[in-house]
C-alpha cells in the first residue's frame, strides 16, 4: 500500500517510490542569467521529485503519481523552476494539484504563446495537450505539488534545452511578472 500525507504529499514506504533531486548544476541553460548562475552553489537543491510508478515506463493506459517540491531561491531575478518539459506523446495531458506554497505555473502551446496561472494550496491544472509546462516557486517557502500523468508520456527535455519557453518569470520590484524572452 502507497500512502500520501496530504499535509505535505510526502509519498511512502520509499522503497516502492523513485526518488530524484534536481540541483543548480543539473539545470545549467535554463535560467536566463548565466553570471548569476555560475556564482551559486552548483550543489543547490532546487527540487525533487517523488514518484510512484506502479506499472513500467511507457505502459499504454497506465498513470504516475508524483510529488515534487520546488525549494524559494532565484538565479539573478528569475525565480527557482522545475527543468520543464514537453511530452514525448504530445497528446498527453497531465494534473498538478497544489498542497503548500506559492508558484506559477509556465504553459507554453505549440505557436510559443506563454502564459501561467498562479498556484496556491488547494489550486487544481490540468495541462492540455501539446503544452509545455514548468513550475516556479514565487514565496519564501517550499512549493509542494502533487501531479498526475500517464505513464506512455514521455519527457521530452530536449526541445526545451534547444528553444526555452518564449518568456521567463521574473522578479520585478519583489512581484512575479512573465516577461517575453525578446523583451
Ligand atoms: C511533476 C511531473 C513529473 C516531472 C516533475 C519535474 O512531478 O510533471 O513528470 O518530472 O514534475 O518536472 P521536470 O520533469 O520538468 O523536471
Ligand atoms: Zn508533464
Amino acid at each position: 500500500m502507497i500512502q500520501i500525507d496530504w499535509s505535505r504529499g510526502v509519498l511512502q514506504p520509499n522503497a516502492k517510490i523513485v526518488e530524484r533531486v534536481k540541483m543548480l548544476g543539473q539545470l545549467d541553460g535554463i535560467f536566463a542569467d548565466s553570471e548569476a548562475f555560475r556564482a551559486l552553489d552548483p550543489n543547490t537543491v532546487v527540487y525533487r521529485v517523488q514518484a510512484w510508478c506502479p506499472v513500467p515506463e511507457g505502459t499504454e493506459g497506465g498513470l504516475f503519481w508524483g510529488t515534487t517540491v520546488v525549494e524559494p531561491g532565484q538565479v539573478g531575478s528569475e525565480y527557482f523552476m522545475t527543468h520543464g518539459h514537453l511530452h514525448q506523446k504530445r497528446n498527453r495531458t497531465e494534473y498538478y494539484g497544489v498542497v503548500e506554497g506559492k508558484g506559477a505555473l509556465i504553459l507554453m502551446d505549440e505557436s510559443r504563446s506563454t502564459w501561467t496561472e498562479p498556484m496556491s494550496p488547494g489550486s487544481l491544472h490540468f495541462i492540455s495537450p501539446n503544452t509545455a509546462h514548468r513550475v516556479a516557486n514565487v514565496g519564501s517557502a517550499a512549493l509542494r505539488f502533487v501531479a498526475c500523468w500517464p505513464s506512455d508520456a514521455g519527457h521530452d527535455y530536449e526541445s526545451i534545452r534547444r528553444n526555452g519557453f518564449s518568456a521567463r518569470l521574473l522578479s520585478v520590484d519583489g512581484e512575479a511578472k512573465l516577461v517575453g524572452s525578446d523583451a
